[in-house]
């Protein structure tokens, strides 16, 4: 069986049809990474994957990130419901990650090592809303004139998680856990070239904040007119999802979110993300500021 694949109606993504996932052999391996290098993103329906699954093929991606640090989960569910069935609490941790999640992003930009590859699939769905969207920053890159490339070519932007959540009108404390920083903030080039196939990107999003060299003001309106601009058709594609669904997208010059629904509906999602590799991934350390304007004292550390 060949695979089949059709391009979405975006700058980038493709859907792959007449594959199965979890009996991939050498072969189809070699036709989904060559894909996932042309496309930056690739759905699968109805793929089914059982957790095991999703991870052995995400593992075809690289090493996985440990969600749960310490703990061995590689796959881990994205769901908005407890155990027990009841929905979370908009004062649980849980439910302001995922309507943080809800804000463009890139993953995991704010850990020392960002993710390169993430895959995300389908449970259960809302019957409305609940879609992912994602942004390709290479055709954003490529969209702005020669000016403004020079402009901002040289500069680096803080990626914390402090700041994300606190802008989606959460405040946490310090030593919050997996992604919280406890010294200096990743500091990133706003530009970022693809180990791969060497074609330049947007690195922004919503982690991103604190331009050094520039005053707060002028970061906050730089990275949001630039991820305005970024976030526009027809580098956008929207995912309206059906259980089973697969979807696995390059972190590295893609940036997503989920679209908001009404959480009364369960939605059960299960996310496996690939670190990054050192070489490219890895942060320098910026300054030791959790948030746009927040310093670090005596008092207050
Ligand atoms: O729930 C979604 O649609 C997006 C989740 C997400 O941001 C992720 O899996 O990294
Ligand atoms: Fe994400």
């Amino acid at each position: 069986m060949e695979p089949t694949i059709t391009p979405v109606d975006a700058s980038f993504g493709a859907a792959v049809t007449d594959i199965d996932l979890a009996n991939l052999d050498e072969a189809g391996w070699a036709f989904v990474e060559a894909a996932f290098i042309d496309y930056a993103m690739l759905v699968f329906p109805g793929q089914d994957l059982t957790s095991e699954a999703q991870t052995a093929f995400g593992r075809r991606f690289g090493a996985i990130e440990a969600l749960v640090p310490g703990m061995d989960i590689p796959s881990v569910p994205l769901s908005n419901r407890k155990a027990d069935g009841s929905v979370l609490a908009p004062d649980e941790h849980l439910f302001q990650t995922l309507r943080g999640n809800e804000g463009w992003h890139t993953d995991s930009s704010y850990m020392p090592l960002a993710s390169k590859v993430a895959l995300l699939s389908a449970q259960v769905v809302p019957p409305e809303g609940g879609e992912t969207e994602w942004a390709d920053m290479r055709a954003a890159w490529d969209a702005l004139d020669t000016d403004q490339q020079d402009e901002i070519a040289g500069l680096s932007a803080c990626h914390s998680l402090y700041h994300s959540q606190a802008e989606a009108g959460y405040v946490i404390e310090t030593g919050a856990g997996y992604g919280y920083h406890d010294k200096g903030a990743p500091l990133r080039p706003l530009v970022k070239t693809h180990p791969v196939t060497g074609r330049k990107s947007l690195f922004i999003g919503r982690h991103a904040y604190s331009i050094p060299g520039m005053s707060e003001d002028a970061s906050r309106k730089l990275l949001s007119g630039l991820l305005d601009v970024a976030c526009q058709p027809p580098r956008i594609h929207t995912h309206r999802w059906q259980p089973g669904d697969i979807v696995v997208w390059d972190n590295r010059c893609l940036l997503h979110r989920a679209r908001p629904y009404d959480v009364s509906q369960p939605r059960v999602m299960r996310a496996t993300r690939i670190a990054g590799d050192p070489a490219t991934e890895l942060a320098t350390t910026g300054p030791d500021k959790r948030a746009s304007g927040f310093v670090p004292s005596a008092a207050n550390s």
